[in-house]
């Protein structure tokens, strides 16, 4: 891996930055010597109807881990996104909405989007809406999507939004497993020129036995063409928002009241709903969002993840709008009609701050200068980078090709259970490093420990785990506790586990090095192994499945799966390409295996548990150096792993 220099912070950026060098390393102090004091006074950066006494109650305790944060106080985050802007900016440009076709495009201002969140509030409360209500919302990227979350925040549901690229499946299971009452969705999705069938993939979810909770279907008409339509069940978002009054008040709620669950990947079991409460989300979303984009009023940020992942919360939705930031919103994917989409929309939009993903990076990087064809970005002020490891050589890409080596490039590390940006440099004051995400953010305190849970000192590598709790913070699993006690508090007591591994300098800068458990990150997806085993042997020609992540150029990581079939079932082509679509279908197209591999056997300890390091190794090609194979039940199996590898395509 090449070394780059590092890039000291410009004076000028020094010096209009939210915070310099001697700033931040003085707040930083604060936040984590004094946390009650710190977050006592940024707290207060949002509405609070009545104001908060007591500040962080937190347990990190063996026997309760309960994490609260401004309990006594009470706000909304609908209130906060939009009416507490109404009288300085009612008429800036909140959304601009570009459509996946360059001609579609639209705009609203904050007093128009209020007024829609307003009616779309008060149409959920027609169909039967009440406080803590679970509302599913399957819905492409257009403005909708965002009223829906608004409006829900607005009167108290608990909003649970379900990626639309997830097949039936995987939005039966997100369904049963939150109770939701109401689903909202769109007739049809729009990507890259193709339409994605929501409503169809909504109608063939809710057939499936368990899911029983939904009462009614509310669709958004987004391409009009014909769908299936159920009289008891199906209404038109288009023929309610009209009928529905404009004034609708916000809501007083606790701050710790439930905000939205989010789905996520972990190392077993089916995705777990994870659970963001009111106050300090929006708390830290918002802080982060000013300070690591360095926002000022009158920006304009452009983050292009989509809705259905946190980043799409924090950072499309929460934290901008509650700065009162005009943002945009782009429906479609970042090199469709052609690669220079970004840079084109950079340039209509003149935006100022750019945040994408690794993956996005690097599949416009292999297209060279054609990225940024007929384009000044002369606009932009800021480049972030979020999901996965950015690589050195993306990293400067980033900066040279899109942002003519004049912008800051803030790589941010968190996660779906943090809520917002933890491990970040800030414009004005850390030095970059290609490839580093640097310094934690104020009142974030991350440790390195070794598999034992000692803390490291100085240099080190080993696992990241965060040794308090902030405002963002993941409050449990929804329903079930005790899952959130098991997958982020067992292993390390006393301190939340992120799951990942990370590196420390000499000057104390962060790198992260990927996932320490078998959770897979496929061009900025999370996905587990143990998902996919399960979607692979629920076909019937299979016995057993194994699933590992192997180096791909452009995803990060690609997902290579050993098949073991059935006796008396052979292997083929035609059969790999079948076992392929089944996964798509099971879980959808962000699943689907890169690479299978005929393994007849699987490389197994006595105990059975497969060895998955050595598969890793396989799948990456290292067939030097497999260490102790000693303790396999059959290493035999080896050598047929090794023959098999070449034939895997
Ligand atoms: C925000 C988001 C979380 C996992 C996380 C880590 C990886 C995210 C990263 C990064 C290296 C970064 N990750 N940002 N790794 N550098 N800047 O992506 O949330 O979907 O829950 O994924 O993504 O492995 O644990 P989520």
């Amino acid at each position: 891996m090449a070394e780059y220099k590092t890039i000291p912070v410009s004076d000028d950026l020094a010096s209009n930055a939210w915070a310099d060098d001697a700033l931040y390393r003085k707040m930083y102090q604060e936040s984590v010597i004094n946390p009650e004091g710190f977050w006592r006074e940024h707290g207060e950066r949002i509405h609070w109807f009545k104001p908060y006494t007591r500040v962080k109650d937190v347990s990190y305790d063996d026997h309760r881990i309960e994490i609260k944060w401004f309990q006594d106080g009470t706000t909304n985050v609908s209130w906060n996104c939009l009416d507490r802007h109404l009288e300085e900016k009612g008429d800036q440009v909140a959304i601009y909405w570009e459509g996946d076709n360059p001609k579609h495009s639209s705009q609203i201002s904050y007093r128009e989007l209020h007024e829609r969140v307003c009616r779309f509030a008060n149409v959920l409360k027609s169909q039967g809406v009440r406080r803590g209500d679970v509302i599913a919302v399957y819905m492409p990227m257009v403005v909708e999507a965002s009223i829906a979350m608004l409006a829900c925040t607005r009167i108290g549901a608990i909003h649970s939004v379900i990626f639309a690229g997830f097949s039936p499946e995987a939005v039966a299971g997100r369904v049963i497993d939150s109770h939701a009452k109401i689903l909202i969705t769109a007739d049809e999705g729009v990507r890259g020129g193709k339409t994605i069938p929501l409503k169809a993939n909504v109608d063939e979810a809710l057939t499936h036995t368990g899911v029983k909770s939904i009462e009614k279907v509310i669709v958004f008409q987004k391409t009009g063409n014909r769908i299936a339509w159920y009289k008891h069940r199906d209404i038109w978002w288009h023929e309610l928002e009209p009928l529905a009054s404009p004034h609708c008040e916000a809501r007083e709620m606790d701050a710790e009241s439930p905000l939205f669950i989010l789905y996520t990947s972990g190392s077993t079991g089916k995705p777990k709903g994870v659970l963001h409460t009111t106050g300090g989300y929006l708390v830290y979303a918002s802080m982060t969002h000013q300070y690591v984009f360095n926002y000022k009023d009158g920006d304009v940020y452009w983050c292009n993840a989509d809705v259905g992942w946190i980043t799409g919360h924090s950072y499309v939705v929460y934290g901008p709008l509650c700065n009162g930031a005009t943002i945009v919103m782009h429906e479609g994917l970042p090199n469709y009609p052609s690669v220079s989409r970004i840079s084109e929309i950079v340039d209509k939009y003149q935006i100022n701050t750019l945040y994408t993903a690794p993956t996005a990076i690097r599949a416009l990087m292999a297209h060279g200068q054609d990225v940024i064809k007929n384009t000044n970005r002369t606009s932009l002020k800021l480049l972030g980078s979020v999901g996965e490891p950015i690589n050195p050589e993306a990293w400067m890409w980033y900066r040279k090709t899109i942002g003519q080596d004049k912008c800051p490039v803030v790589d941010t590390w968190w996660q779906t259970e943090t809520g917002g940006i933890m491990i970040t440099p800030l414009p004005g004051a850390t030095p970059l490093k290609p490839g580093s995400a640097t310094r934690p953010f104020f009142g974030v305190l991350p440790a390195i420990v070794d598999g034992l849970g000692n803390i490291q000192e100085g240099p080190c590598e080993g696992n990241l785990v965060m040794i308090d709790s902030w405002p963002g913070q993941a409050r449990t699993v929804y329903g079930n506790h005790d899952r959130f006690v098991h997958t982020y508090f067992s292993k390390f007591k006393g301190m939340y586990f992120t799951g990942d591994g990370a590196r420390r300098d000499e000057d104390g800068y962060y790198w992260i090095t990927g996932r320490v458990d078998d959770v897979l990150n496929v061009a900025g997806h999370r996905m587990g192994t143990a998902e996919i085993e399960s979607a692979m042997v629920s076909h019937s020609h299979v016995a057993e499945a194994a699933v590992v992540g192997y180096p791909h150029e452009i995803k990060g990581q690609g997902i290579y799966v050993y098949v073991t079939l059935n006796k008396g079932v052979s292997y083929s082509e035609e059969l790999a390409g079948e076992l392929r679509d089944w996964v798509r279908r099971e879980i959808g197209p962000i699943a689907t295996p890169d690479i299978i591999q005929n393994a007849p056997g699987l490389p197994k300890t006595r105990s059975g548990k497969i060895m998955r390091r050595i598969l890793r190794q396989i799948a990456a090609g290292e067939f030097e150096n497999l260490g102790d194979t000693s303790t396999l039940a059959d290493p035999s199996v080896i050598d047929q792993l090794i023959d098999n590898r070449e034939a895997a395509g």
